[in-house]
């Protein structure tokens, strides 16, 4: 196997024996096969859209979910993983009846085979199945880019909402990596224009969640436990979020959001359930202590999963694109009511949560609710009493290294201000930072998706300023990346103009030497370093 898709790829170059993560060799070449047949199928889209065709919503969603089902822990299931490379080789088989010509196609267009012949297959289509390191470079970012575009465009489909132009350029440029007549600089625009797609996926999921669930208000989230037994609900969906609360009232089961679930506290719609009791530990790697000491079920409804213990691994189960062989996972798709009855019969039985910590945890400034209080930030900046804005928004991981990101947090000078999204977030949410005025400073948007809310809130004040340029605003970037949505939040920031960008704990293994000079020229990114250092190079 060969992966280097995320910020712990081994030695930071890439996994070869196993995942970091836990990815066996086998389920990584059923990923590799996934994503190539994935190119495939989307080849065939687009050409037919070429000719006028439309494409149906079930197909652009079975490419979303195939490249979502490949996001680093989101799925370990090998037969799940095989079921939708057959699947979507069935549905391209349908499609390329309707092509007059078939001969321009690739050839990932027309490979088919049997399940026997799968794993030889994956073998030739792998990351290294491109020679030159940086064309592989680009189309892995650009692969990469798409996947975590896919995560948020399913959860926007989960709320019935679509956007076609979207899914047609998801499936153009996931064709475009097959392509070997395109250039380096083909290849650097096109990863530009993921990035716009990237605006447009978060905006999509931006305007799906407030539509159905509100606006995201100012919010005191408990950090403690009740007497009742609970279900820990993990990973971003809201919408399975939303049918469990539905499908629990009334059966003396509680509920509670972990890691990257806690932001649906933020939403008025949550709000109106009474054992809707409050957030349960911390940022995704820390599960396994903290999945056992909840006692009762888990349900993950995407990434992050870390393989789980004996010990709880039949209160665990999955949902959606998420998969763990050996656990439970409760089907539904798009539009249908899921049946968690089965979760909530195994939770009565169940003991009551371990309490670990006690408080309150403040969040909830997505958009709406900060130019709400717009006229107080653009007032203190404006008196000199916030000098800067600091984005820390992404990802949080295991790594000793992101201790810094805790660190950087308590050594910023007292006039500056966090902006966050994403579960980077817990290595600086439970201390106490204070507020600049009554302003916090930290201010938590939401779920990684929610740094769309960022680069509004940054556009906002660069109207309220009358300022030119977004680098002109007195904000920096300092963003943490584990996953694919992160390398989608990145692409879209760089379309938007932020130079100056600093990604850390390390930089992406995929970016070859020459690629990773082309972002630094160009975009002026650059990796971390010491807080001490790291402190002067943003405030002096
Ligand atoms: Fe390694 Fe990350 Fe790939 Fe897992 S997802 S195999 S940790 S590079
Ligand atoms: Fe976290 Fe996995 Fe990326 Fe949505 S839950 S930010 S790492």
């Amino acid at each position: 196997m060969f992966c280097y898709q995320c910020q712990e790829a081994a030695g930071c170059t890439g996994c070869t024996n196993s995942g970091v993560c836990g990815k066996t060799p086998d389920v990584a070449a059923m990923q590799d096969l996934l994503v190539y047949v994935s190119r495939g199928i989307s080849a065939v889209t687009t050409h037919l859209r070429s000719l006028g065709q439309e494409i149906s919503a079930e197909i652009n969603h079975l490419i979303t979910v195939n490249l979502f089902t490949t996001i680093t822990n989101a799925n370990f299931d090998k037969e799940m993983i095989v079921a939708r490379i057959r699947e979507t080789l069935d549905t391209k088989e349908q499609l390329l009846k309707q092509c007059p010509d078939v001969s321009a196609l690739p050839a990932a267009a027309l490979w088919n085979g049997p399940q026997s012949k799968f794993p030889v297959k994956a073998a030739l289509v792998g990351v290294l199945s491109t020679e030159n390191e940086d064309i592989r470079s680009l189309r892995e970012m650009i692969t990469y880019g798409l996947k975590g575009l896919s995560a948020y465009s399913k959860h926007a489909n989960v709320l019935m909402q679509d956007n076609a132009e979207l899914d047609a350029f998801l499936q153009r440029a996931l064709a475009a990596t097959l392509d070997d007549s395109l250039t380096v600089e083909d290849y650097v625009n096109l990863t530009l224009e993921t990035g716009k797609y990237g605006v447009e996926g978060m905006a999509l999921l931006d305007a799906a969640n407030t539509g159905a669930y509100g606006h995201p208000e100012m919010t005191r989230v408990n950090i403690g436990v009740g007497t009742r037994p609970g279900i820990l609900v993990s990973g971003h969906d809201l919408r399975d979020l939303e049918m469990l609360l539905k499908q629990t009232q009334g059966t003396g089961v509680d509920v509670y959001t972990h890691s990257e679930m806690l932001p649906a506290h933020y939403y008025p719609a949550f709000k109106k359930y009474p054992n809707f009791v409050g957030n349960y530990g911390n940022a995704w790697w820390k599960q396994k202590e903290e999945f056992e000491s909840f006692n009762g079920p888990i349900l993950m409804t995407t990434n992050c999963i870390v393989p789980p213990r004996d010990s709880y691994k039949d209160r665990l189960y999955t949902t959606g694109a998420a998969g763990y062989p050996g656990c439970k996972h409760i089907a539904g798709e798009i539009g249908e009511e899921k049946d968690f009855s089965e979760i909530i019969e195994q939770a009565k039985h169940c003991a009551a949560p371990t309490e670990i910590e006690q408080g309150e945890i403040l969040g909830g400034f997505a958009h709406n609710q900060v130019l709400a209080l717009a006229d107080s930030i653009v007032n203190a900046v404006k008196s000199g009493a916030i000098k800067k804005f600091v984005v820390m928004a992404g990802c949080d991981g295991r790594a000793k290294s992101r201790n810094y990101y805790t660190d950087f947090a308590k050594a910023l000078p007292k006039d500056a201000v966090i902006l966050t999204a994403g579960c980077a977030k817990y290595k600086y949410n439970k201390l106490d930072l204070g507020d600049i005025g009554g302003i916090p400073r930290v201010l938590d948007a939401g779920q990684c998706n929610d740094s769309y809310s960022l680069a509004v809130i940054a556009l906002k004040l660069k109207e309220v300023f009358g300022l030119d340029d977004i680098n002109d605003l007195p904000i920096v970037y300092n963003i943490a990346w584990y996953e694919q949505k992160a390398v989608i939040v990145l692409l879209a920031l760089l379309y938007l103009g932020v130079k100056n960008i600093h990604l850390g704990p390390t930089l992406p293994a995929f970016l070859s030497p020459n690629v990773a000079k082309v972002l630094v020229e160009n975009f002026g990114i650059a990796g971390i370093g010491t807080v001490e250092d790291d402190l002067k190079l943003f405030f002096e």
